[in-house]
């Protein structure tokens, strides 16, 4: 593990993009839920997908003069909108307006700027028909009664939509060539009996899966095992102040953090981070021995919104100044 890890230790600053039909929405990666939509009322954001700015490069490009080593995209979030091409669904990038597989010209873009490549892979599914109503699907029974659960339940299956994961998560390791990271998302606790956790994904098995497909590859803890350390690589802190990344020191650990609030991209969020503040994060992540992941939540059209260059230019700015190898 050690040797596996070493570059990312090394690495110690990436940048994570969250990019999906969310991002018409432009209010929240998690608009989904929070607004109770169904499918059918989500379906505009798939219709009037056409993202003609998308310039992986450019990203690349930012991320690297940022100072950043490594990227991680959303190849899939929660609304399970796929933006690679995937044998084993239609709710992907190839059929709407843009026609491409998406990840594979990010993936190029990484390597072509000499940055590592990796993943997101949500395991949490809000348009896959196999996948049960569960705690936080955005249209789960009001009353929260198990008849309830029950009925919205009858025809979906879980075994289902496990071999979906093996089968997705094979795809984005086989296809794509060499992956250095994945980043499952992730586990929550079984509130009311309702939720999902390890067995309802097959944990172990994608552990192993990822394993065998990509012996090299470091894997994020959120796949809800008793022991992290049974195969997963990496603690993941969500948002957490620079004060308390301290008691992280000592394990293998990478905060992840947003510029506002949200990670999808969010109009008019106006809680954005300060320069100051973001170089605090950095600073204070290496400080204790970790790595940060900051976020960039691309619009629609593909770009980087402006205050999420002029962030990460004020970074560059700062590594052009105080590098003096
Ligand atoms: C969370 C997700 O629910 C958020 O949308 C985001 O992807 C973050 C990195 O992890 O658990």
């Amino acid at each position: 593990q050690k040797q596996r890890m070493a570059w990312w230790t090394d690495a110690r600053f990436g940048m994570f993009v969250h990019w999906g039909l969310y991002s018409l929405a432009a209010r929240h990666e998690w608009v989904k839920n929070y607004e109770k939509l169904n499918d059918q009322q989500y379906q505009k954001y798939f219709d009037r997908f056409n993202p003609d700015q998308f310039d992986p490069n450019a990203w690349a490009k930012q991320a690297k003069s940022a100072g950043m080593k490594y990227m991680v995209l959303t190849t899939k979030h929660h609304e399970g909108f796929c933006l690679f091409d995937s044998k084993y669904t239609d709710y992907k990038s190839t059929k709407t307006a843009a026609k491409r597989d998406l990840v594979r010209e990010y993936v190029n873009a990484c390597r072509n700027n000499g940055l590592k490549v990796g993943f997101y892979y949500s395991l949490l599914d809000w348009h896959h028909p196999d996948y049960t109503v569960d705690n936080i699907y955005p249209t789960r029974p009001a009353n929260g009664s198990d008849s309830a659960y029950t009925r919205m339940n009858v025809g979906r299956d879980m075994a289902k939509y496990r071999a979906y994961l093996k089968n997705q998560i094979t795809e984005l390791l086989t296809n794509y060539g060499k992956i250095d990271v994945i980043w499952m998302d992730f586990s929550f606790p079984n509130k009311n009996g309702h939720g999902k956790g390890k067995d309802d994904w097959g944990s172990i098995e994608l552990i192993k899966l990822a394993r065998k497909l990509q012996p090299g590859i470091i894997i994020n803890n959120r796949l809800n095992l008793e022991e992290y350390r049974d195969g997963a690589d990496f603690e993941t802190p969500e948002q957490v102040k620079p004060a308390e990344l301290e008691k992280y020191k000592g394990k293998l650990w990478e905060t992840c953090q947003t510029f506002s609030g949200s990670w999808g991209y969010y109009r008019d969020e106006n809680s954005w981070k300060t320069h100051r503040q973001l170089l605090d994060l950095l600073i204070t992540s290496v400080a204790n021995g970790g790595n940060l992941i900051l976020n960039v939540g691309p619009t629609a059209r593909g770009e980087f919104d402006y205050r999420a260059n002029r962030a990460l230019d004020s970074l560059a700015y700062w590594m052009r100044a105080n590098n003096k190898a």
